[in-house]
């Protein structure tokens, strides 16, 4: 926030340095200006933000350490998803889905296979992060859909009927 008002700020200044000059100036400058104000939406939008630990080394034992995720609608997501393991076997990522579709979709990433980072095509499919390896954090964001209720669960083959949670819009 601070950063952003220091930019603004300085582009303030830049506005008043180059009033008084060029039109290509003046250009420039409004182009800094509008950019800026794009930023400050960014910073204004509503975030919702959640770490997510993937946990464990063997299939029996991994999981996320968290398995309910409640956001306002109209609110935009954040999930940092850490990937506490440290077994090269364990690669997590996570999938939200619309409520009831999870098995379903999860078939169908395993088919979409490790070039599609095991992330299929399917409608069912709210958001997905990126694969993350053993010790590796990957971010996610997304607009919260509307309200109700969905699941999340991670699609790497093997792990969806273990590793899954709900994710609740209120
Ligand atoms: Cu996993």
């Amino acid at each position: 926030m601070k950063k952003i008002t220091t930019s603004i700020a300085y582009s303030l200044i830049a506005v008043l340095l180059f009033s008084c000059g060029s039109d290509k100036k003046e250009t420039e400058s409004n182009v800094e200006i509008e950019t800026q104000i794009v930023e400050a939406t960014e910073v204004t939008k509503n975030w919702e933000e959640f770490t997510v630990k993937a946990l464990g080394n063997t299939m029996p034992e991994m999981k996320y350490d968290l398995t309910n995720i409640s956001v306002k609608e109209g609110s935009w997501v954040r999930i940092k998803l850490v990937n506490d393991g440290i077994d090269p076997s364990m690669l997590h990522n996570i999938v939200f889905v619309n409520y009831g579709k999870r098995k379903a979709v999860a078939a169908e990433c395993v088919t979409a296979g490790p070039t599609k980072q095991f992330i299929s095509n399917s409608s069912d499919i709210i958001a997905a992060s990126d694969l993350a390896d053993p010790g590796q954090t990957v971010t996610l964001e997304f607009k919260a859909p509307s309200k109700g209720n969905y699941e999340f669960m991670c699609t790497y083959p093997g792990h969806s009927g273990i590793m899954r949670g709900y994710f609740f819009v209120k």
